[in-house]
């Protein structure tokens, strides 16, 4: 019998060399050291030994089993290593390899020249007041002395929506109606920026939709003076001390009298170009005193209250400060554009 455990581990040993993964040795481990393995048979006899006998085969078939026990541990370690040693050189990892850029994203050039003008108004004591994007034809036209049928309608060529008298802002004027209608009876001097759309022929300077920034002053004794002092002031911190600047008369049935203010052509620096059409100025913004019937219609006494009113278009005035020459760049959504800012 110490022959035959002899040969026992003698072929468990060998057939453990061939093993190579972890399934054949799950089946080596089945057949040498699981319940119908030889030498379980072997402990499976001892009772049948004789006295002498029993002792001396119990030791051996002991050391036997404790020694495959070990072999088999061994071999499962030695082959954790390896596989561990083969994913490491597999899928090595240079620590050292610079990092991969990652893309960060920048404000829209709208956005930055949007916040330039909300801080400068801030500074003179604007608050800003939020109005809505869709809106109605009685705020954005009727209020504002532009009854139906009235010919200035042509100069907002309007997106309308199928709610009959529900429209899409042609410009921010319509907010006017709503702060003069909350902030009653107290005096106003608000900014009101938002998205404006129109029903236009899209060219370099003109885009079916827009920002703009409304103005509006409300008070006791404001005057034309207030105005032209405070957009020329606007002008100055925007563009820089030197700017040139003009105001032309102009006509909004919602101001009386009505102004625009041009700047002078950043590509030309005002001797004419294709840009400003050969004038050599820029108009950025359309301005005026509130007509009589706005205020009125704003629940304000022209009689006691006067106020000023202005509209402005932050994309022109990014186009002058950045000397873009296409406002169709500002949405059409280039990142090479959108990078530049
Ligand atoms: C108006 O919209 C008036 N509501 C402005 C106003 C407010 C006048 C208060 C008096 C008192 P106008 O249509 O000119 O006016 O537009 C004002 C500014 O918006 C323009 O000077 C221009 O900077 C910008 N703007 C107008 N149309 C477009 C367009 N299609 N694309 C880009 N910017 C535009």
């Amino acid at each position: 019998m110490l022959t035959q455990l002899e040969q026992i581990e003698k072929a468990a040993l060998d057939a453990l060399k061939n093993v190579q993964d972890e399934a054949s040795l799950e089946q080596w481990r089945i057949a040498h050291l699981g319940r119908s393995a030889p030498l379980m048979q072997v402990f499976d006899q001892l009772g049948k030994l004789s006295k002498e006998e029993r002792p001396l085969i119990g030791r051996r078939a002991n050391e036997v089993k404790r020694g495959l026990d070990n072999a088999l541990a061994e071999q499962s370690e030695a082959m954790r290593q390896a596989a561990l040693a083969r994913t490491l050189t597999a899928e090595r990892l240079d620590v050292t390899l610079p990092g991969r850029p990652i893309g960060r994203g920048r404000l829209h050039p709208s956005t930055q020249i949007l916040r330039q003008i909300y801080r400068i108004f801030a500074d003179m004591g604007f608050q800003i007041y939020r109005s809505r994007e869709v809106e109605s034809d009685e705020y954005n036209f009727e209020m504002l002395n532009i009854p139906a049928h009235h010919p200035a309608r042509d100069m907002w060529d309007t997106f309308h929506t199928t709610a009959p008298g529900v429209l899409l802002r042609t410009h921010t004027s319509p907010g006017q109606i709503h702060v003069m209608r909350e902030y009653y009876p107290q005096p106003i001097r608000v900014i009101l920026p938002g998205m404006c759309f129109r029903y236009e022929q899209i060219s370099a300077r003109k885009e079916t939709q827009f920002n703009q920034v409304e103005g509006l002053a409300v008070g006791h004794h404001i005057t034309f003076g207030d105005l032209k002092g405070t957009l020329s002031d606007f002008a100055r911190r925007m563009f820089g001390e030197q700017v040139r600047t003009r105001f032309r008369t102009s006509y909004f049935p919602f101001t009386e009298p009505s102004a625009e203010m041009d700047v002078e052509c950043f590509l030309c620096g005002g001797k004419g170009c294709g840009v400003c059409s050969g004038t050599g100025w820029l108009e950025i913004l359309g301005c005026g005193m509130v007509h009589p019937t706005v205020l009125r219609n704003g629940g304000y006494d022209p009689l006691k209250f006067s106020g000023f009113a202005f509209g402005m278009g932050p994309e022109r005035i990014a186009m002058l400060r950045y000397k873009i020459e296409d406002i169709r760049y500002f949405w059409a959504n280039d990142v090479r554009f959108l990078e530049q800012f």
